[in-house]
């Protein structure tokens, strides 16, 4: 039977760390447990892509996480570097922050809809890093955010953080729900994935997923 693991600043599943390249300077801090007293939920996310900052800021609100992520990127070339290279070191700070796969669901599934959008996303803290993104867009931009970098930021976090997630718009018509809903279906699935058990239990039956 499990039970809740209490949150106290120890206990809280915490990584920062910078990446630095020629295209982008970026630091993150994730916390991935939060409590109103001890370690409250405080995001700040300043990419200089408003409408990426929007979603991360969405993704960490509703995935029950602290996120403070700037980022210096070559925006003046477009927005391919910043985005991918945020979520880059953000599924690097997620892996470090989750550390060992044990003592965790595993699984997680999240449906959030937005108004006429619904979106469904499902994750496995597997080790195996995979993503498969459907959500068709009709617009070319949402604010200063290619529609095509999205995919792109759910494949580069995925793999960074190497897990297995999938996201798959169900209906919806406007462009800026339908990434938001994906957004916060995506948080909800990691939430639940992360979510302690209250074990040391390694959730596999091969009694081990590897993380170097
Ligand atoms: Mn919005």
């Amino acid at each position: 039977m499990a039970f809740a693991v209490p949150v106290t600043p120890e206990t809280v599943r915490r990584a920062t760390l910078e990446r630095n390249t020629n295209e982008t300077k970026i630091k993150v801090s994730l916390a991935l447990d939060v409590h109103p007293e001890y370690a409250p939920q405080r995001i700040h996310v300043q990419t200089g892509i408003g409408f990426l900052d929007h979603m991360l800021h969405a993704l960490a609100k509703h995935g029950g996480m602290s996120l403070e992520l700037t980022c210096e990127g070559d925006t003046w070339i477009d927005d391919h570097h910043t985005a991918e290279d945020c979520a880059i070191a953000l599924g690097l700070a997620y892996k470090q922050a989750l550390g060992p796969i044990k003592g965790v669901k595993r699984y997680g599934t999240g449906h959030a809809p937005l108004d006429e959008s619904l979106a469904r996303a499902v994750v496995d803290l597997s080790s195996r890093p995979y993503c498969h993104v459907d959500i068709p867009f009709r617009r070319e931009k949402i604010g200063d955010l290619s529609t095509e970098m999205i995919e792109h930021v759910f494949y580069s976090f995925a793999t960074e953080s190497r897990i297995t997630l999938h996201v798959d718009l169900l209906h919806g018509t406007n462009d800026h729900h339908k990434a938001e809903s994906a957004f916060k279906a995506t948080a909800l699935a990691l939430k639940e994935a992360a979510t302690r058990t209250g074990t040391d239990d390694v959730p596999s039956t091969k009694g081990s997923l590897l993380r170097d």
